[in-house]
């Protein structure tokens, strides 16, 4: 009797209490977090936000200050305040605080603990800082309440990643995208903690990327694209600074020229890269596998060493990706020498291989990786010589297949893939054979053929992005569609936070 007494009152204060807060979990382990972290610790308190929060940064670590700026702009422009920053020499006894330290959970993991008055984010690297921060930003709401402080449930997260490659792939050959556009699409990558894009520089519609010593590539080459638009390129100056933003953001650009096929751009550009002799017509199709460098002249080997030679220099990250897929007109024997020259090419530029899994077919440099998208053999025998594998299969990972049949954009050859079907695979179980250690880690790739401008592109690639980042990065015991779908639910703000022409998956319960 006296129990119940007592047990009403405090019923009616909880459901007066969250009536008036329906945005803020006050449980840190409620709040929708994409990709779900490996340890979220409930302590059932409140941080609140005000105009004297700082966010201070360990002074003399490289990026923490960036790090430290971009969190005191979203929270103040979340809570309509000004947020300061400041180096600190120790830790502070309240506001929020970065530091770089030996979480034991490696250079991209991070310690985060809330508390009532101090948030100190550990990362153990700048990397494992910033994706703490963007944990941090996930446990807020995307607007605080007119009149309402901002606050932020108590709590410890404690993080890493599953895998070390966690991407997408954009296409900017088949249509061409601005940098403006390219660095939308590494926002979004860097706020689902993703660290690498890959760029198709060149295929048969288009070349993109400015080469010094082969001027015709871009002034012929890159003056079209599918159907014919007047597509374009950038100059070695634009992707310069699509690398360093990038690079701002933890995002490593790993450059794609794509050869022996998939190369008509280069073929039309220059006459003498033909065994003809005869530079072909510019392509504005979406037919592949009808091209090839002449793989036997010493001058596509000259060609193919310039090209790498220059973009190599513009790229600080390990990877060079040279392509390699469906080569239908190159004969076998060829296509061999080829990517065997062609991968001791990019080791002489201080690069690492990647192809796509094609390549498996000659032999392979040391560390060398293979991009499994449709073939189970050649990933197999990737790994049989000593190669790792980058996980895009088009049945699962393609962002250009069709969400279902009444999707107006993309393709379907790789079958339809909504939202449940891109989320619910594991890398680990994709090939036999083929296991977690030989993973190197996960890639989404949106090839362009039916998409032409930004909002197409966010069509396609929302919301299933954060998918494949949460595959990337989440351990497969943490991973279930019917929890994910709620949380991934819960983004549907976020996104029209951002101006994302995102798809209204029916199978998603959005909250608004
Ligand atoms: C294939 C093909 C691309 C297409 C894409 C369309 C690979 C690796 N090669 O994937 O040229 O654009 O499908 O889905």
């Amino acid at each position: 009797m006296h129990t119940i007494v007592k047990f009403i009152p405090l019923a009616l204060t909880l459901l007066i209490l969250s009536a008036c807060t329906p945005e803020q979990p006050a449980d840190l382990t409620q709040a929708s977090f994409i990709p779900q972290p490996v340890n979220v610790i409930y302590t059932g308190d409140a941080f609140k936000v005000s105009s004297s929060t700082v966010v201070y940064y360990q002074s003399g670590v490289e990026g923490l200050q960036n790090i430290a700026s971009f969190m005191a702009e979203q929270l103040g422009s979340i809570s309509g305040l000004t947020i300061n920053t400041q180096a600190a020499e120790s830790e502070p006894a309240r506001g929020i605080c970065l530091e770089v330290s030996n979480t034991g959970a490696g250079p991209e993991g991070y310690e985060m603990v809330i508390g009532n008055k101090l948030i100190t984010i550990k990362g153990g690297s700048p990397a494992g800082c910033f994706y703490g921060a963007q944990t941090l930003l996930q446990a807020v709401p995307v607007k605080a309440d007119a009149g309402e402080a901002l606050t932020i449930a108590t709590g410890t997260v404690s993080d890493y990643p599953e895998y070390a490659y966690r991407g997408a792939m954009l296409d900017v050959a088949r249509h061409f995208f601005s940098v403006e556009d390219v660095k939308r699409v590494i926002d979004f990558l860097a706020m689902y903690k993703m660290n690498t894009l890959h760029l198709h520089l060149s295929d048969d519609q288009g070349w993109r990327i400015e080469i010094k010593s082969w001027p015709m590539l871009t002034e012929i080459g890159g003056s079209t694209e599918v159907g014919g638009g007047e597509g374009g390129f950038y100059t070695q100056e634009q992707y310069a600074d699509i690398v360093k933003y990038a690079q701002g953001k933890y995002i490593t650009i790993v450059p794609e020229i794509d050869m022996p096929g998939h190369t008509n751009a280069a073929l039309a550009s220059y006459a003498e890269l033909n065994c003809d002799g005869k530079a072909t017509e510019l392509y504005t199709g979406i037919e592949v596998g009808f091209s090839t460098l002449c793989t036997d002249k010493e001058i596509t080997c000259q060609f193919v060493d310039d090209v790498v030679r220059e973009l190599a220099a513009l790229t600080p990250g390990p990877w060079f990706h040279i392509g390699g897929d469906e080569s239908h007109v190159t004969a076998h024997d060829d296509y061999v020498y080829f990517i065997e020259r062609v991968q001791d090419i990019v080791l002489k530029y201080g690069k690492k291989v990647i192809g796509w899994d094609e390549i498996a077919n000659a032999s392979l440099v040391n560390g060398a990786a293979v991009q499994f998208w449709a073939n189970v053999e050649n990933t197999t025998m990737g790994v049989a010589k000593g190669a790792r594998v980058l996980m895009s299969p088009a049945a699962r990972a393609y962002l250009d297949m069709q969400y279902d049949s009444t999707t107006h954009l993309g393709l379907n050859w790789a079958g339809y893939i909504e939202v449940d079907h891109a989320y619910t695979w594991d890398p680990a179980n994709m090939v036999e054979g083929v296991t977690k250690e030989n993973i190197l880690g996960v890639e989404a790739p949106l090839w362009t053929e039916t998409i032409t401008n930004i909002d197409e592109l966010e069509y396609m690639v929302f919301p299933r992005l954060p998918g494949y980042a949460e595959i990337g990065w989440t351990t497969p015991a943490l991973r279930d569609w019917e929890t994910y779908k709620l949380r991934l639910a819960d983004h549907g703000k976020r996104f029209e936070n951002l101006e994302i022409d995102f798809y209204r998956s029916p199978l998603v319960p959005w909250t608004d």
